[in-house]
């Protein structure tokens, strides 16, 4: 039996060992990240994403819990596996930057973001073998930059045959900062000393595939797509997390901010639609200003709102 806190280049070792000549190391191996969930303190509002291995978060200042799937080892038997997420997934873009979490399942409270190796999981790739969880937080990426963790590496040994599935192996979990907006790529990283199958006598040719997690921050709440637009109305979708700025059709003649009053708020906003007499081409948010309805803004118009003072509530 194994410490579960062993260092990476303890469990490489390990590897090493075991890896007797006729164990080779597989190339047609399916190696896939999905998300699982998101979770945190601040916020845990989120969606699926619009591709098969997306999730959309209504903001950030939570976490998201990404599992590990493999497939297509076929011909042989795998034997061990291990996956890490790429530097590149840590890398900061316009607008923030993912940060790795590192915890175990078994050292947070029960929901806290973390990682583990689900061996209960109806999928698990070694049902009943020797298992070895591992969060290697110590190695940094190749170019030493602080705060750039390889986080997730898992050595797992065991012995399967490939059924045509996909079998889930880990999970991994990021944080996604409050500040973060935009599209994340998680990516495991391709070197094959942190990310590989091995068989026992596989002769499969093809290359692996790794196929990574999107995580789309979009935005939290209303208030945050205000474009500064009376005329439009700003919403924060619920079903794609993107701000939607649309044009409102006038239900209330002269109530240009649509809450059900005319007064000078509205009045405030006419000078900026005046046409002149018209028949003309109104802008649409305007439309609400021609009280007359023979399409323009003009002192008539001007005159049939003032009438139509309802006074602020
Ligand atoms: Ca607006
Ligand atoms: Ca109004
Ligand atoms: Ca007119
Ligand atoms: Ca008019």
């Amino acid at each position: 039996m194994f410490n579960t806190r062993h260092t990476l280049s303890a469990l490489t070792l390990t590897l090493t060992m075991t890896t007797a000549a006729n164990v080779v190391v597989a190339q047609n191996v399916t190696m896939e990240l999905a998300p699982a969930r998101a979770t945190g303190v601040q916020n845990t509002d989120w969606i699926t994403g619009p591709g098969p291995n997306d999730i959309t978060l209504f903001g950030g200042g939570q976490a998201v819990e990404v599992q590990l799937f493999l497939a297509g080892w076929a011909p042989g038997q795998m034997t061990t596996y291990q996956a890490a997420i790429g530097c590149s997934t840590y890398a900061p873009g316009p607008n923030g930057a993912l940060e790795p979490i590192a915890t175990l399942c078994d050292t947070v409270p029960p929901g806290a973001p973390c990682q583990e190796v689900d061996t209960g999981h109806e999928t698990y790739v070694f049902a009943g073998s020797t298992v070895i969880p591992v969060c290697d937080i110590n190695t940094l990426c190749d170019d030493g930059s602080p705060g750039r963790i390889r986080c997730g590496s898992t050595l797992l040994f065991g012995s399967r045959t490939d059924d045509g599935a996909a079998h889930y192996g880990a999970t991994f979990a990021v944080n996604v900062p409050s500040t973060a907006r935009g599209t994340f790529v998680v990516s495991l990283d391709p070197h094959p000393d942190r990310t590989f199958v091995t068989m026992v006598d596989t002769t499969s040719p093809a290359p692996d595939t790794f196929v990574p997690t999107q995580i789309i921050v979009g935005c939290a709440n209303d208030a945050e797509c205000d474009d500064g637009d009376g005329c439009t109305l700003d919403t924060c979708s619920r079903t794609t997390a993107q701000c939607e700025n649309t044009i409102q059709a006038p239900d209330l003649l002269g109530d240009f901010d649509h809450d059900g009053s005319i007064d000078l708020t509205d009045a405030a906003e006419l000078p900026g639609c005046l046409t002149g007499v018209g028949p003309t081409d109104i802008p649409q948010c305007c439309r609400v200003f021609d009280m007359d309805l023979d399409r323009d803004v003009d002192l008539e118009d001007i005159g049939r709102l003032q009438a139509a003072f309802t006074g602020t509530p």
